[in-house]
């Protein structure tokens, strides 16, 4: 795709697979659905994929990569959130238009990792 940002390719932050469930549209409470989703924090967005690993072999196609869904991380606000979940390791990522997801890992360093990462970029952003 063409670069954006005045011809500057935005820069990859990080991917990975994270467990993820939106839980609010709009400020709407939605119904959990915990599924795994490559993550992939990229300029000022982070994105979503489907889980390769969960696909089946018939929806492998070279160039397969239309994310899911994606969220703007301008005025986004991040809160560790182990009370909204029984799993460990959770945390709720709200944008500025009231969508609100969880993410999450079993491994501690990981999802440590992704919050600092997630939280620079916020806070670059509300620099800006
Ligand atoms: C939900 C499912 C979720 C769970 C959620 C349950 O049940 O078990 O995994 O969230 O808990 O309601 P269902 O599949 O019937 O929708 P956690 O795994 O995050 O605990 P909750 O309602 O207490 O949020």
């Amino acid at each position: 795709s063409p670069p954006d940002n005045n011809g500057v390719t935005p820069e990859l932050e990080k991917a990975g697979l994270l467990n993820k469930t939106k839980i609010a549209e709009g400020g709407r409470k939605l119904r959990k659905n915990w599924s795994p989703s490559w993550v992939v924090l990229v300029g000022n967005s982070l994105v979503f994929f489907k889980d390769p690993k969960s696909q089946t072999p018939s929806s492998w196609k070279p160039g397969n990569s239309r994310p899911e869904s994606s969220v703007d991380l301008r005025g986004a606000q991040l809160h560790w959130a182990n009370e909204l979940s029984s799993k460990k390791n959770v945390f709720k990522l709200r944008t500025v238009t009231g969508n609100e997801f969880l993410l999450q890992s079993e491994t501690d360093s990981l999802i440590k990792e992704w919050y600092k990462t997630i939280q620079n970029v916020i806070d670059r952003l509300d620099r800006e």
